[in-house]
C-alpha cells in the first residue's frame, strides 16, 4: 500500500515538474519585459471639475489600463497645485466621505477606474482657477512604471457620472 502511494506521489510530483517548466519560462520572460512596462500602461479620459467660485480645489478623473504585468498607482502631482491626492469616495452611515488611499492596483484586464463617486485625484491648493475647455498635464506615478503625464481636460460632467460624455441631448 506504501509504495503503491509512494510511487503515485512520485507521478503527480513529476506531473508537477513537467507543468511549472512552461511556467518558469514564461515567468522569466515576462520579467524581461518589465523594462517596457511603462510603455505597457494607457491612460484615457483624463478630465477635472472646473473650480467653483474662489475655491481651488478640484478633482480628476481617468482610465488607466495595463497590457501585462502588474502594478499600482502610488501618487499623483500637479505643477498646477499645490498637493493632488489619491482618494476614495465611500459611504458611511449614509453619508458619503472620502479619504486618502495609498495606492491603487492594476492588472491587465483590471484597469483603474477614477470616476465620480469612486476614485479621484484631489487636487488641492490651485494656483489657477480651472474654467471650462482649459486643459493642465497631471503626472501619475506608478511603482513600477514610473512617472506617466497625463492632459486633464477641464469640463462640466453630469452629477452623477456614467462616462457619458455628451451631453448636447439636455439642450432644447
Ligand atoms: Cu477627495
Amino acid at each position: 500500500m506504501k509504495t503503491k502511494a509512494n510511487r503515485l506521489l512520485a507521478t503527480l510530483f513529476a506531473a508537477l515538474l513537467t507543468l511549472s517548466l512552461p511556467a518558469l519560462a514564461w515567468a522569466h520572460d515576462a520579467k524581461s519585459h518589465d523594462a517596457a512596462a511603462q510603455q505597457a500602461i494607457t491612460v484615457t479620459g483624463a478630465w477635472a471639475r472646473p473650480t467653483i467660485a474662489k475655491m481651488r480645489i478640484s478633482a480628476a478623473y481617468f482610465e488607466a489600463t495595463i497590457t501585462s504585468g502588474e502594478d499600482k498607482l502610488i501618487a499623483a502631482k500637479t505643477a498646477n497645485a499645490d498637493k493632488a491626492e489619491l482618494h476614495q469616495h465611500i459611504m458611511e452611515n449614509g453619508i458619503a466621505k472620502m479619504r486618502p488611499v495609498d495606492s491603487v492596483a492594476i492588472a491587465p484586464g483590471t484597469p483603474v477606474v477614477f470616476q465620480p463617486g469612486g476614485y479621484h485625484v484631489m487636487i488641492m491648493g490651485l494656483k489657477e482657477p480651472l474654467n471650462e475647455g482649459d486643459s493642465f498635464p497631471l503626472i501619475l506615478t506608478f511603482e513600477k512604471a514610473g512617472d506617466v503625464t497625463v492632459n486633464v481636460m477641464v469640463m462640466k460632467k453630469a452629477a452623477q457620472g456614467h462616462g457619458n460624455m455628451d451631453h448636447g441631448a439636455h439642450k432644447h
